[in-house]
């Protein structure tokens, strides 16, 4: 009688595939030691423009560290407590204001965004127009456009834009890319543009960074396989909403962006066998394992590590947050 209850009581058996590399990247790290640093070393409060990076765990998590989030400098009232840019990067106009306002402000741009932000410079003293491939009002496609005069840059999102934007002349071209868009995706609005105007010059291939290509190919290699995926990201996390399109793509029937266990939808998620599991370069791995948790109460869970390849990219913090250098013995 006790095994019979028992046997009714049992949780179905449930396996998730969990994605390797998935969560932080190398930009994502830095950002946050740089918060924590300044914290450290200048004291609170420490303003951040713009969410430091779109994770709202990490944000809430500064904030009970004393750093103040604001979208604009004017928010920011007058003396010497650092300001820090966001790591998508900001319009040139942003750190001028700074300046002239005086203010203590340190730069936590991803150096993989800043990257794009020098070959735009390159390309426009090279008397170049250029195409940046990206996704309207994300902050790392304004922080692009912004690196130089209206007019230079022209934005694309798709295919279509490719074959229908209009260009002064077409021998003088070159394109860029925001860096966390899906690599199959640009690589079609990129053969677009390469058809149209063979002479455009360009990156290889474009400048998707590291963490982004890597964690939608890590995705891609499991989705087939599985019932379910969930990305644990926010809706305003561009490398994490593109995960969840990936797997889809890929075959994956149901794609799931969640950032905590509470966005879980228990009706949609019956019945699962094998579910994959992934996280946007800005989530903390505490959340994932939040989710495994939550589907532990729900199933029988094993979990098999599904590891593409190994990540060792680290960034140095800016020179004046870095530790003193150690005295001389
Ligand atoms: O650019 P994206 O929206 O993916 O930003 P994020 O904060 O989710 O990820 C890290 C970065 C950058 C740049
Ligand atoms: Fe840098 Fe890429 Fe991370 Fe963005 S996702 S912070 S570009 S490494």
């Amino acid at each position: 009688m006790a095994s019979a209850h028992f046997r009714a009581m049992a949780k179905p058996e449930l396996k998730i595939l969990l994605a390797a590399p998935r969560g932080f990247c190398a930009g994502v790290v830095r950002a946050i030691d740089i918060v924590e640093r300044a914290l450290e070393i200048y004291g609170a409060p420490v303003y951040v423009r713009h969410e430091i990076v779109h994770n709202k765990f990490v944000v809430d998590d500064l904030k009970s560290k004393g750093a103040i989030f604001v979208d604009e400098l004017d928010e920011i009232p007058p003396g010497d407590h650092p300001v820090i840019f966001s790591a998508h990067g900001v319009p040139k106009a942003v750190p001028a204001e700074a300046q002239r306002r005086a203010m203590f402000q340190i730069d936590a741009t991803c150096p993989l965004v800043t990257k794009v932000h020098m070959e735009a410079q390159r390309h426009f003293e090279q008397g170049l127009e250029i195409i940046l491939i990206g996704h309207k009002g994300h902050p790392e496609v304004i922080g692009t456009m912004g690196q130089l005069p209206p007019g230079a840059v022209s934005l694309i999102e798709t295919v279509e834009d490719a074959e229908a934007v209009p260009v002064r002349d077409p021998s003088k071209l070159a394109f860029v890319t925001q860096t966390t868009l899906s690599v199959d995706d640009t690589r079609d609005v990129i053969v677009a543009l390469q058809k149209r105007f063979p002479a455009i010059k360009g990156p290889t291939r474009e400048d998707i960074c590291y963490a982004t290509t890597n964690r939608q190919e890590a995705v891609k290699s499991i989705a087939a396989g599985i019932d379910a995926l969930v990305v644990v990201g926010a809706p305003n996390s561009s490398n994490s909403k593109r995960l969840v399109e990936v797997g889809v793509k890929s075959g994956c029937p149901i794609g799931l962006l969640v950032q905590r266990a509470t966005d879980l939808d228990w009706a949609q998620l019956q019945g699962l066998k094998v579910m994959g599991l992934s996280a946007g370069a800005s989530a903390p791995e505490v959340l994932v394992n939040e989710i495994i948790d939550a589907f532990r109460a729900h199933y029988e869970v094993t979990v098999e590590k599904v590891v593409l390849r190994e990540e060792n990219v680290s960034f140095k913090l800016p020179r004046e947050l870095r530790p003193a250098a150690a005295p001389a013995a």
